[in-house]
């Protein structure tokens, strides 16, 4: 098996009861949710030993976040409890499409007590991948300090750098985020983004502009996702490209940490470009079918049946 290392903020995520405007949903469901423990559930899903590293708050909804994550297998070795943040909270607005708006209560997250000398180079004894995305850096400008250190250790171990920008501008600005990642892109070799994030940080997401940036960063894979369009990846100085998986999507949020689970465990494998794309749209088509940030991902087996297009016993 492969050992992965992610880090990040965590949320109790509220699902609504119902589809449509925010203000007319009375009831929700409380679930889990945060992209890069999305990302490590997917891991451990597919069978990768995954550490997450990351603060809780010392409450009742910090622990139902560590408990929960723990359930999915989750190596929680350096995931703390701190005093006096509460954890954050999210509320979900869903659409018929399954498309939806996210409405955080999160100013004072528990990850705010991490520090770089934090990320010790012990932690990553045995870590072959290490996974970072840009909702850690949004959440505090101090977070780049901590990415920083933990591709030092990266650079120092020789240990492959996966990066989702994963913009979320309800936490900062274009701008802001594009400084951050220009600082993270020299260390990253798979570059997992979505179009529409490319297109905001680079202005243009044209493919001669896709290549530049991916060889002027010396980025060994740029993957980039597109949804129901399928998804791409520049390696090697060619495209190589797959189509998504038709399905009903009930609710998208996660499918994007879905994929990059999905990818990282093709590249551990060692699948080839195109396998790895089928691979990863495979489960990121998955996750938009259940409701929940992260219960959609899918067992190894369950992304097997679909890519062989099994005919599933019902009863
Ligand atoms: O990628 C999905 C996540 O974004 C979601 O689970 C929680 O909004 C969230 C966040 O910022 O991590």
């Amino acid at each position: 098996t492969f050992n992965v290392f992610t880090l990040g903020d965590a949320l109790i995520t509220f699902n609504p009861a119902e589809t449509g405007p925010l203000r007319y949903v009375p009831s929700f469901t409380r679930k889990v949710g945060g992209a890069e423990l999305n990302f490590a559930i997917g891991c451990a899903r597919l069978g990768l030993h995954t550490k997450w590293a990351s603060r809780l708050g010392s409450d009742e909804f910090g622990r139902v976040i560590y408990n929960f994550a723990r359930g999915e297998g989750v190596d929680m070795t350096d995931v703390k409890f701190v005093e006096g943040y509460p954890t954050s909270l999210n509320f979900k607005e869903i659409r018929e499409d399954g498309s939806g708006k996210t409405f955080y209560y999160r100013y004072q997250s528990p990850i705010l007590t991490m520090e770089p000398e934090d990320m010790t180079e012990n932690m990553f004894n045995g870590i072959e991948l290490i996974h970072l995305t840009g909702v850690f850096l949004a959440i505090d400008s101090k977070n780049l300090a901590i990415a920083k250190r933990v591709l030092e250790i990266a650079k120092q171990k020789n240990i492959t750098v996966s990066f989702d920008p994963n913009i979320r501008l309800k936490l900062w600005t274009v701008e802001q985020a594009r400084v951050a990642y220009l600082e993270i892109l020299p260390a990253v070799d798979i570059l997992l983004t979505g179009l529409d994030e490319i297109e905001l940080i680079l202005g243009d997401s044209s493919e001669p502009t896709l290549e530049e940036c991916t060889n002027q960063y010396a980025i060994e894979q740029l993957v980039v996702k597109d949804g129901a369009n399928g998804s791409k990846v520049f390696k090697g100085q060619t495209w190589y490209r797959k189509e998504a998986f038709p399905v009903k999507p009930i609710d998208t949020v996660g499918a994007g940490d879905g994929f990059d689970a999905g990818y990282v465990y093709s590249v551990l494998n060692g699948y080839s470009p195109e396998e790895a794309l089928e691979f990863a749209n495979a489960v990121g088509a998955l996750v938009t079918t259940v409701s929940g940030d992260n219960e959609g991902l899918p067992y190894l087996e369950e992304v097997m049946a679909l890519l062989r297009k099994d005919k599933v016993i019902e009863r």
